[in-house]
């Protein structure tokens, strides 16, 4: 696990997003947890059609229209492997946070539980960045 990272938001931000590079042994990611004081649902998501990160910024409508041109699909499970590890980074694959219950402020640490099928469950401290780190 390298590069965890969460993208800070504004107040009253409803949906919030992580990135992080996973790489072997070889495993499938199942499953992607929160606190729940954190935010009311987590999952893995996969962008398509060009939006990148657009579909996480503040104040962006997800229903009607814009919903629909910037589809995301969400993912059930993620295969680990050495060699290909599982990059979640901006304009692809992420996890996202749906129901904040507060603004990721640059300074905070989220503790991601990331569940593996053969690992089981483990845990990230994840900073809340501003931008991506360097
Ligand atoms: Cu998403």
């Amino acid at each position: 696990m390298t590069g965890a990272w969460a993208r800070s938001t504004p107040e009253g931000a409803t949906n919030g997003v992580i990135y992080l590079t996973i790489s072997g042994p070889t495993d499938v990611l199942v499953g992607v947890a929160v606190a729940p004081s954190d935010a009311a649902s987590v999952s893995m998501h996969e962008t398509m059609g060009g939006a990148g990160d657009a579909a996480h910024m503040p104040g962006m409508d997800m229903s009607g229209d814009a919903g629909a041109a910037i589809h995301m699909a969400a993912l059930t499970t993620v295969p680990v492997a050495p060699g290909n590890e599982a990059r979640f980074e901006p304009g692809g694959r992420h996890i996202m946070l749906e129901g904040l219950h507060h603004p990721l402020v640059r300074g905070m640490t989220l503790t991601l539980t990331l569940t593996f099928r053969i690992a089981g469950p483990m845990r990230v401290d994840v900073p809340v960045l501003d931008n991506p780190p360097a």
